[in-house]
């Protein structure tokens, strides 16, 4: 057992702590002199996760689910589309009748509209375990028992970027996952140019849990030996101190321009790498024709960005001319995406790294979405990690994730993606099981109307969230630390052995046990189930890692050895730079998989397209919904410090940021001051489609039209006074429009709206977004 015993610590049993993991880390548990959940930093993390905090609160909270509920009106009448789903009361329910219940209503589907009538994408992060991983779960249940379903594809994370890239590089995990590392930025680079900054709040985070957060020492090490990093964002503090960063405040939503202006500078100046464009990419003449303004009259200088992204045309021109000579590493966060035209910088970005040269150098060239999340920048395991086999999906019928509302507001009729013209499937039937819409998705008043259309809507939750209260059957699940699985991520070499410390809190099962007992019932349990119990399918899950390690002749313990172990120590790979190294060395017989193995400066195949939203090259494409005189400030609605998402948000981490039990948004001081507000005030922020209240705190490291709040607060919907919605808590996907970033990728454009800001004089409402309903 590999846990550190000399960890300090007066308060636990140590020798009742076991490992367990989740997607902020893997960290210890176990049970305090007093009876109650501890938690503690894994010893070998040089940077803990402060996320862990969540749990103790958390386990029996009064927001978690504690029995089946079904919606009044549901019960009452049967299924159909209903105004009031998300308004109306739940009755509880017994297991079994429940089970009955709902056994019969997909018999019903299945018989009438049939899977291609059943939306199963259920998109969320759910919790870290390679079983007990909700998606899959559910997904392996909708096509063992009715065949299929309808999906969805990409993700909310990187909808844009998942789509353009392998047009123009290739997937979007060989450009992120197998890349530039942080070793090699600590040895090797010398300016890293952050576009959406490198904060730890948010690389500390990795679907499936790391044990080694290793990025705050990365740039401490890198600064002290001279490294510069630039942080390009509308907050200075998406850079953390360790890197001693200089900050660039760029207007939201203008980095393209500023790229452009950049790149002019080098190319009027003769600076570009003309060797490395010729010899590694295609297109770039009728770029340059562009970037030069041949084609539009509009030469992209330094002086026309500084026009569009609020940054002086000296501080451009003098970046520009610094890089020239040096090992540049060119960053692009996933936040720069997920907005309206969210293709553009992802492009633009992998250009401006072209011009320089230097893409497949050790610590220079391209990384898309190093800093975001734990994954990138590290090296990959060199042994597989297991994961639920979710069987075969009969349903060939998709849908760009951020579309939900789209499809179920539009049934039937046409939309286009990535050069294909589709049209939306009629929906009857929606089962979600591990993601939170009502935090995750936009113009959530919208997204209500949507699911009112729906005959039947399923939600396994852990807790009260806004989904659970839009569901007409909602089934309590277990959480991490109530059950038994394995925790490994594919970039971590920690495997773990998550074992359940807690009874499920109240009625809660297991994801898998719940669809075990609906499998019986539809006469599918041997399909669902192939006869195992957890333990058995965790065995069955842990062996092709076994059977790897064993293969390369390195210790290859048995599950049970593992087991009560509680860790395992897996091997890595090479620190080989991935794709775009083995392209530089050999370009032509280690090509791209794009159409011609290079890198796409210009691409035919989007050309081909027609989308005026994402032409054949990157392109500045001014907002189509910009600031206006009523609403003149960018809302950047980012991922919160404290929490996972909406995950947890009840957690004593969480709830520790809040003021009043409200979630706070911050400002600068100057914008503040106009509108008569101090720091402390409760304020509304608000637009045409609604408002949110919010604590204001006062920052002057950030953008002048700046309002951020971070995502996650739980919905509480109100009526305002003028009768729209207000959601009294601070969620902002009440004001976000939904919208794709283009025709191409359609991704979420959640990231960034407009908004005004004002006080707010009325009595502030309390806030009731962990009240169970009645
Ligand atoms: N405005 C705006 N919106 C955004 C973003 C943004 O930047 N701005 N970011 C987007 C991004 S990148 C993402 S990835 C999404 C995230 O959106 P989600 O992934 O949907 O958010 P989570 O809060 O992680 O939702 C997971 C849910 O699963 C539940 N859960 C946890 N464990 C289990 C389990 O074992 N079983 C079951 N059945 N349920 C479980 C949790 O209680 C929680 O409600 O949000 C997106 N939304
Ligand atoms: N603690 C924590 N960490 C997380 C998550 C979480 O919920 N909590 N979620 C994880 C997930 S699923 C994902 S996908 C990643 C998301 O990774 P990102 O999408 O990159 O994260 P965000 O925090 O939304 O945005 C990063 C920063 O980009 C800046 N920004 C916003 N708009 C612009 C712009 O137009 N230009 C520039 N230059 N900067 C801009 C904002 O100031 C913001 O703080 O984070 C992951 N990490
Ligand atoms: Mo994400």
């Amino acid at each position: 057992m590999r846990i550190g015993l000399a960890h300090k610590m007066k308060t636990v049993d140590r020798s009742r702590l076991t490992p367990h993991s989740a997607h902020w880390g893997v960290f210890l548990a176990g049970e305090g002199e007093d009876g109650n959940l501890k938690v503690l930093p894994h010893p070998s993390d040089p940077d803990p996760n402060p996320l862990i905090h969540n749990f103790p609160d958390a386990l029996a909270h009064r927001a978690r689910v504690v029995q089946p509920m079904v919606r009044q009106g549901w019960l009452e009448q049967g299924p159909g589309p209903d105004a009031r789903r998300g308004r109306d009361r739940f009755i509880p329910m017994e297991w079994d009748a429940v089970l009955d219940l709902l056994a019969k209503e997909l018999k019903r589907v299945q018989e009438t509209v049939g899977p291609a009538g059943v939306f199963g994408g259920s998109y969320g992060w759910s919790s870290a375990g390679r079983f007990h991983h909700a998606q899959s779960q559910v997904h392996r249940f909708l096509n063992t028992a009715i065949g299929g379903y309808v999906r969805s594809i990409n993700t909310y994370s990187a909808g844009a970027a998942e789509v353009i890239l392998p047009h123009i590089a290739g997937r979007v995990d060989q450009v992120a996952r197998r890349n530039v590392t942080w070793e090699q930025i600590a040895e090797h680079s010398e300016v890293v140019l952050a576009f959406g900054g490198l904060a730890l709040k948010n690389s500390r985070v990795a679907s499936g849990g790391v044990s080694l957060h290793l990025e705050r020492n990365s740039m401490k090490e890198a600064a002290a030996r001279g490294c510069r990093f630039v942080g390009i964002s509308p907050q200075r503090s998406d850079m953390p101190e360790e890197a001693r960063s200089e900050w660039f405040c760029v207007t939201p939503g203008s980095d393209t321009a500023l790229m452009l202006g950049l790149s002019h500078t080098l190319v009027s100046a003769g600076l570009h790498d003309q060797a490395f464009l010729a010899s590694h990419c295609d297109g770039w003449l009728d770029f340059e024709k562009y970037l030069m303004g041949r084609t539009d009259g509009e030469p992209k200088t330094a002086k026309w960005a500084a026009e569009r992204c609020g940054i002086a045309e000296h501080m451009i021109v003098d970046l520009a001319r610094s890089l020239i000579g040096k090992r540049v590493l060119v960053t692009i966060a996933h936040s720069l995406q997920r907005s309206e035209h969210g293709e553009q910088p992802v492009w633009m970005g992998l250009v401006l790294a072209a011009i320089l040269g230097q893409i497949g150098l050790p610590g220079g060239g391209y990384s898309y979405a190093l800093g975001t999340l734990a994954h990138y920048g590290r090296r990959n395991n060199a042994v597989p990690v297991g994961a639920l086999n979710q069987g075969r999906n009969g349903i060939g019928d998709f849908i760009p994730v951020a579309r939900i509302s789209d499809m179920l507001l539009h049934p039937n009729e046409p939309f286009e993606y990535n050069g294909q013209h589709l049209r939306y499937p009629d929906i009857r039937l929606a089962y979600w099981a591990g993601g939170n819409p009502f935090h995750h998705h936009q113009d959530l008043t919208r997204l209500a109307e949507a699911f009112r259309r729906l005959d039947t809507f399923i939600v396994h939750e852990i807790g009260w969230t806004g989904t659970a209260r839009h569901a007409d059957i909602v089934l309590p699940c277990t959480m991490t630390l109530e059950r038994d699985d394995i925790g490994a991520a594919q970039t971590d070499p920690l495997m773990v052995a998550m074992r359940r410390l807690r009874r499920p809190n109240g009625q809660a099962k297991d994801d898998y046990d719940i669809f075990c007992e609906l499998s019986r019932r539809m006469g599918t349990y041997e399909a669902f189930s192939e006869g195992r119990d957890t333990l058995g399918w965790l065995k069955h899950i842990y062996e092709p890692t076994r059977q790897a390690l064993e293969e390369k002749g390195l210790p290859a313990p048995t599950f049970e050895e593992f087991w009560e172990a509680g860790e395992l120590l897996l091997p890595q790979a090479a620190d080989d730079g991935g794709m775009f190294r083995a392209f530089r060395d050999e370009p032509k017989d280690k090509p791209l998989p794009t159409p011609s193995g290079r890198i796409q400066i210009s691409s035919p195949v989007v050309a081909g397209f027609g989308y005026d939203d994402c032409p054949g090259h990157p392109t500045w494409i001014a907002p189509r919904r910009p600031p206006t005189q009523s609403f003149p400030l960018w809302l950047v609605a980012n991922q919160p410090a404290s929490r996972l998402h909406s995950q947890l948000d009840f957690g004593g981490h969480s709830q520790s940021t809040k003021v009043d039990g409200r979630e706070v948004c911050s400002l600068h001081p100057t914008t503040a001051a106009e509108r008569g507000i101090s720091a402390g005030d409760l304020v509304r922020v608000f637009n045409a489609r609604g408002a949110f209240l919010a604590v204001a705190r006062l920052c002057s490291d950030m953008h002048l039209d700046v309002v951020q709040i971070a995502t996650g607060a739980w919905l509480d919907l109100r009526r305002d006074l003028d009768g729209g919605a207000l959601c009294v808590h601070g969620n902002p996907n009440i004001l976000t429009f939904d919208a794709g970033t283009s025709r191409l990728g359609q991704g979420c454009t959640g990231q960034l709206c407009v908004v005004q800001v004002e006080r707010y004089e009325q009595a502030a409402p309390q806030v009731r977004a962990y009240e169970p309903p009645q």
